[in-house]
């Protein structure tokens, strides 16, 4: 051992309360024993990974303590449990988030620190754990933690995937995916439940037996557990994320492998592996896919199993379930919780057909997190028939049920053309169906549901998204967070709206200086981090202009690249007029299949490289995508960002999350009236936001006219030099026709209103410009944003979900 001798305090660094605070020696100790125990290493021998893995297993001993306590106590008390099943969790880094909740990590930088340790390397050497898409799989991470704080008894349910969202690199600028593979180190967070297996079936088919329909699969694999405790804000309260692997039911065939059949010896491990291999990144379309149908039935029957096994170990009649249990569904991923609760009520625990719908309604609730009509998933009843044949008749009368106790319109139906609309399934199981923002819950009434809403007024409600505080703001932005603890106390962390006392602070030039200079600091870290990941110079008093989140054309990252090569354009004809220097920040990914996405991407990075090679315009324009955005990339770039991009086509967003994160950091927003943008501006206040562009309404209205692309482009000398620099290959010059197709959708197929909005997008970019170069002015709005954005933490939400959906109290006294 050549551990140096402790030089840091051994007196506890921060505290928590109710929580005994190990010392920095105990904590050192603790690592240190891990290190030779748990992974049988000698601390002078130890790579970072060892150091990683030896602090991670130091700090989930202390996530024990209150995980262990909220189990029994929510045993003890019989409380009304909740479960969120989700198909995504998009978690990122866990050492830091632990760290942070448990008031550990002043000590255990000291107890590293002491054994010549960095932290921040260490915490850097964590893979994020990338189990989801974009927004609807971090916002089920953000409820979690949420859950954990506000003391709500809580279980998210979903796929371990061995690989999570693929990994994004640029060759030549065009996106090249390649596996994303965070299981090949030990997870350290987890644990393996083996005892915790249900066995989960497909095909086959569906029999009489004694008057009762009785299930005969013709596969089965087996869905095997792994817990990984959540806890949270001051390890007050803790819930769980239990993810499932698929495991062969079948013993490995020994003959078979004797005599030299190696691959059919190992069939089915193949095809039950095959479950919980990989993520479908594809978050535009139903994959169409066998496969990811069974891992939405895999993922959501292990669930239902495990949630009626451990209530009958508390409890004993089934009709009282939705007393005791409520279960969400993320989206309709989950949605065949509906037919599958029925399936195990009715034939497995004897209930009454109309007594099993009751029950299964009464305790499940559905969020819809878009109203895209190619994301909302339909199975063709051929595929349903067949792998869930058994499913596929409780559909089908649950249908017949629905039409004969309501006079439905003829385009009502679960089942209709040969589809089945998971939707209307999701909608007709659930006693709650709630949108995620205040437009999108009203836009859900009026069009997907709107004839079902007819039918039931008092089903649909809003639960307007949130984010953790924890994770975006006091973990991701410490300068920030610093001073809001010197100036308004620590309380905001647990109750975001104290950030409401805060206000009067915006019309103090001293504290603006001071919030100015956090900014500035993480602004010349984020500089330093492009340098040396992408080596381009930026300057960090430019206006840094971000637009984060996956490429969709709704998202319309095409109109914020349009726009930059406008301004470079601009720029470069009058270099000495007086222009706002910018960084402008991409981030994001596209689904592998989707070209056109694919194309902006190309797009973005050619006009970025030409436009970081151009000495006229080098001091006053960058573009910067760095490739491969993550959760912990976010976590850089959003504190440090003063220009929050959200420009989707108004009705398309359902609410977006980033807007929050980037809102909560001090960054003004540009952005049109769509998702929670429109909350956003209503609580920090019209002139605190640069809003532009049409409505849902005027879109609707606007895209009546064949034409609009065309005399948008007619009317706009900026946009046409821009499409006319695009098609003459000026970003492009060794394939001068690479962006032909692309110009042709811009004036021919515009779907997404790019052109229409431009002029008013151009505008108010301008008068950001203008706005910036007035500081005081630019930082009294923008600690206005931080103030007044106490509404979108997410444990406002969950406590939403609670008293509308839920029905459940927190389990924390105070
Ligand atoms: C659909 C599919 C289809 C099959 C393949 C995998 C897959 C994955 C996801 C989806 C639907 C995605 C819906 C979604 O992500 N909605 C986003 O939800 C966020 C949280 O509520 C919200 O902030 C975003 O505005 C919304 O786009």
């Amino acid at each position: 051992m050549t551990a140096s001798p402790v030089t840091a305090s051994s007196a506890p660094a921060s505290s928590v309360s109710g929580l005994a605070r190990p010392t920095v020696d105990a904590l050192r100790a603790k690592i240190l024993h891990h290190l030779e125990y748990t992974l049988a290493k000698d601390a002078g021998h130890s790579s970072r990974y060892d150091w990683r893995m030896a602090t991670s297993f130091a700090i989930r001993d202390e996530m024990l303590k209150p995980w262990f306590a909220a189990t029994r106590q929510t045993y003890d008390t019989g409380a009304k449990r909740v479960y969120y099943l989700s198909m995504e969790f998009l978690i990122g880094r866990l050492l830091e988030d632990a760290m942070i909740n448990l008031g550990l990590h002043e000590t255990i930088a000291a107890a590293l620190a002491a054994e010549g340790q960095t932290l921040s390397d260490i915490i850097e050497d964590e893979p994020d754990a990338a189990l989801g898409n974009g927004g609807l799989g971090r916002l089920a991470a953000c409820f979690l933690e949420s859950m954990a704080t506000v003391g709500v008894p809580a279980h998210g349910y979903g796929i371990r995937y061995e690989h999570g969202l693929f990994r994004q690199r640029f060759e030549g600028g065009q996106q090249v995916e390649t596996p994303e593979d965070w299981l090949s180190q030990p997870h350290p967070w987890e644990f393996a439940r083996p005892e915790a297996a249900y066995i989960v079936g497909f095909k086959g088919h569906s029999e009489l037996r004694r008057g009762k329909s009785v299930w005969v699969p013709g596969e089965t694999v087996k869905a095997s557990a792994y817990d990984t405790p959540v806890v949270g804000w001051q390890g007050k309260w803790a819930s769980t994320l239990r993810l499932w692997a698929g495991l062969p039911t079948t013993q490995f065939d020994l003959e078979r492998f004797n005599n030299g059949d190696y691959t059919a010896a190992a069939a089915p491990e193949a095809l039950a592996r095959t479950l919980s291999r990989v993520l479908y990144p594809d978050d535009t379309t139903p994959a169409g896919k066998e496969l990811r149908l069974k891992q939405e039935y895999f993922m959501t029957s292990a669930a239902l199993q495990d949630i009626l096994r451990r209530y009958q170990s508390q409890f004993s009649t089934l009709a009282d379930l939705p007393k005791h249990v409520a279960i969400q569904l993320n989206d309709t991923h989950p949605a065949i919780a509906g037919p599958e609760l029925m399936r195990l009520l009715m034939d497995q625990h004897d209930m009454g057909w109309d007594e099993a719908q009751t029950v299964a309604r009464a305790t499940l609730g559905y969020t819809n997190h878009t109203l895209l009509p190619e994301a909302l998933e339909r199975w063709s009843t051929y595929l349903m028939g067949s792998v869930l044949p058994r499913h596929m008749e409780i559909i089908q009368r649950i249908d017949e049920d629905h039409a004969k106790a309501h006079k439905r319109p003829p385009s009502v139906g679960i089942v209709q053309h040969n589809e089945v609309k998971m939707g209307d399934l999701a909608f007709i199981m659930s006693h709650k169906v709630n949108g995620v923002s205040a437009l999108h819950s009203e836009l859900v009434k009026e069009t997907v549901f709107h004839d079902l809403h007819k039918l039931h007024p008092d089903r649909i409600t809003n639960e307007t998204n949130g984010v953790t505080p924890r994770r975006w703001m006091r973990l991701s932005n410490p300068a920030l967070s610093t001073l809001l603890d010197e100036t308004i106390g620590e309380g905001w962390t647990r109750d975001l709206d104290h950030l409401k006392t805060l206000e009067p602070f915006a019309q103090d030039a001293a504290f603006r200086e001071k919030f100015a200079a956090a900014k500035r600091a993480n602004k010349v870290a984020l500089a330093g981090w492009v340098q040396d990941t992408m080596g381009i110079d930026i300057n960090p008093d430019a206006m840094f202009d971000i637009q984060i989140k996956r490429l969709h054309e709704y998202k319309r990252q095409l109109l914020n690249c349009f726009e930059t090569i406008a301004l470079w354009h601009n720029m470069r004809q009058t270099p000495d007029a007086g222009w706002t220097p910018r960084v402008k920040f991409f981030g994001g990914k596209s689904a592998p299949g989707y070209f056109v996405a694919k194309e902006i991407i190309h797009l973005i990075n050619d006009v970025a490289r030409t436009i970081n090679a151009d000495p006229v315009t080098g001091h006053l324009l960058k573009v910067v995508y760095p490739p491969n955005y993550n959760v912990s990339m976010a976590q850089r770039l959003i504190p440090a960002a003063d220009l929050s991009e959200q420009i989707s086509t108004a009705g398309k967003e359902a609410s977006g999350t980033g807007n929050m994160k980037l809102t909560l950091n001090g960054a003004l927003t540009i952005g049109t009236l769509d998702g929670a943008n429109v909350e956003i501006r209503d609580l920090v206040g019209a002139d605190n936001f640069f809003l532009f562009g049409l409505t849902a309404d005027g879109v609707e209205k606007r895209r009546k006219n064949i034409n609009h692309a065309r005399e948008a482009i007619e009317d706009s000398q900026n946009l046409r030099d821009v499409l006319q620099m695009i098609v003459e290959g000026r970003f492009s010059p060794e394939e001068p026709d690479r962006y032909h197709g692309l110009v042709d959708r811009a004036w021919h197929h515009d779907h997404y209103l790019v052109a229409a909005d431009f002029d008013s997008y151009w505008e108010a970019q301008r008068a950001a410009d203008a706005l910036y170069r007035t500081p005081q002015d630019w930082n009294r709005k923008a600690i206005l944003n931080v103030a007044r954005s106490g509404f979108f933490s997410s444990d406002r939400t969950i406590r939403g979900y609670m008293a509308d959906i839920w029905d459940v109290p927190s389990a924390l006294k105070d």
